[in-house]
């Protein structure tokens, strides 16, 4: 058996009931064999695969709250120390009722590789809880928060492990979170990024993620003989990075038409009304019946259908695994020839394969989305420098940034013969990193 077979079903055998973990590691280790097999007795002898698919270090705790009511709440808490070869753990945190343990170890696999393509010295971990922020006051908001990082605190620190937000955790949660951890460690620490910019902050975090996501796909489209101006995209999503990316893409030229959350869709014929998806989204946090509702020309559906729309380039920017094999086959009989990925692995393995077949340039969220924790590590260096850069300083070193990751996957799938394969190209730029820096390490 060929050392990624037997790392494949050891994971496999070890983690029966963790699908997303799974997966993603399946997608990383098969991309990687040209990589392995070039070396294969080292890395064998010295189990890199087994270090690199097992996480450093798990804490789970319970979160406890009072709600408004005066009941006790309890919630699961979670944070995967996955890899901290090239620099402290760093990633996001997710409240979403579907978070597990399955889910908070596929995104700080992911995050290893993602943050190693930054160039930036990151680690990679990721954490979480079941808790639902949606329809919760801002006292049990506050109140949940300050029982998560009442435990969290124990384990991070600014050189040790430095969370941000993810899916259900913004400006709001983070404020929130880092009160309370700057007043039991008696310590005002760059902890946490997604700071406000009154306390910390960088200029250009909100944006990063979907800014970053256009900055890449405009330089992966021009490596192809094709430009981003004039073309429809669609968009999934309608969170932090959904709203971005729209704003970009207008920028850039595009025209975005559609936008989802949870419970439906929108198809805005016109393009897609920024100021107002803030409004409805950030501003009100509801529903995108409330967008239709002000908006004549656009049509609102139940359930989920971005992808059954007519475009060029998609960007899904919501969650994983919703952007399916029958997704793909619709988007490639409309004739878009891009996705891009703003959400972490929103793509199935088999959609993904059927993209790549029929000629979609297929950019994977490791690369494409790495804009929102690059941003974060320029976060960290202000707050090491106590200094503050203007927007337009970090915007500049973000684009600089997204462009470099692209040429660098680029790059990689070519010089191992897969060119074009830009999952390929980034798993194997992502890895040799780290894989260098582990074995050079020791046996830690
Ligand atoms: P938000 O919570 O701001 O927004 C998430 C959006 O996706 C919301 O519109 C939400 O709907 C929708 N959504 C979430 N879960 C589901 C689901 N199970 N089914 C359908 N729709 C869903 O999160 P972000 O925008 O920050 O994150 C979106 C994706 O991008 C995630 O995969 C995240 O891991 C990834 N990402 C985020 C980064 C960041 O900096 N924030 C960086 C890199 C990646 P509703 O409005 O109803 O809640
Ligand atoms: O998935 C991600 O990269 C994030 N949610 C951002 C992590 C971060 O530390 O900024």
């Amino acid at each position: 058996m060929s050392y990624v077979d037997e790392a494949l079903a050891r994971v496999k055998k070890q983690n029966p009931d963790q699908p997303e973990f799974n997966q993603a590691v399946y997608e990383v280790l098969e991309s990687l064999r040209a990589v392995i097999e070039k070396n294969e007795d080292t890395y064998r002898r010295n189990a890199l695969l087994e270090r690199l698919t097992t996480p450093e270090r798990i804490v789970m705790f319970r979160v406890p709250w009072v709600d408004d009511k005066g009941q006790v709440q309890v919630n699961n808490g979670y944070r995967v120390q996955f890899n901290s070869a090239i620099g402290p753990y760093k990633g996001g945190l997710r409240f979403h009722p579907s978070v597990n343990l399955s889910v908070i170890k596929f995104l700080g696999f992911e995050q290893v590789f993602k943050n190693s393509l930054t160039g930036l010295p990151i680690g990679g971990g990721k954490g979480g809880s079941d808790f639902d922020p949606k329809g919760k006051s801002d006292r049990e908001v506050m109140a949940f928060c300050q029982s998560f990082m009442t435990e969290l605190y124990k384990y991070i620190g600014a050189d040790t492990d430095v969370p941000a937000g993810d899916i259900g955790v913004g400006g709001r949660e983070i404020g929130y979170l880092f009160g309370q951890y700057k007043r039991i460690r008696s310590l005002y620490e760059g902890v946490l990024t997604g700071k406000g910019l009154t306390y910390g902050g960088s200029l250009a975090r909100t944006q990063a993620t979907g800014y970053g996501l256009l900055y890449l796909t405009e330089e992966m489209l021009k490596c192809n003989g094709k430009e981003l101006a004039g073309k429809t995209v669609v968009v999934s999503g309608a969170g932090n990075v959904a709203i971005y990316a729209i704003e970009k893409a207008w920028q850039l030229g595009a025209k975005p038409v559609t936008c989802s959350d949870s419970t439906g869709w929108i198809y805005d014929p016109e393009g897609i009304d920024v100021a107002l998806l803030k409004e409805v989204k950030e501003v009100k946090r509801a529903r995108l019946t409330e967008y239709a509702k002000a908006r004549p020309g656009a049509v609102y559906h139940e359930g989920k259908g971005v992808w059954s729309v007519k475009c060029d380039v998609a960007l899904p920017c919501a969650t994983q695994n919703e952007l399916l094999l029958e997704d793909a086959k619709t988007l490639v009989a409309n004739g878009c020839f891009a996705v891009a990925e703003g959400a972490n692995m929103p793509t199935s393995l088999d959609a993904t394969a059927y993209l790549q077949e029929h000629g979609v340039l297929f950019c994977p969220g490791k690369a494409s989305n790495a804009g929102g924790v690059a941003t974060s590590a320029l976060e960290m260096t202000q707050n090491s420098q106590r200094l503050s850069w203007t927007f337009e300083e970090v915007d500049a070193k973000l684009k600089d940034i997204m462009v470099n990751i692209f040429h660098n996957l680029d790059a990689a799938a070519k010089e191992y013969g897969m060119e074009g394969n830009y999952v390929a190209g980034a798993n194997i730029a992502g890895f040799l990193k780290v894989a260098n820096a582990m074995d050079a390490q020791g046996i830690v």
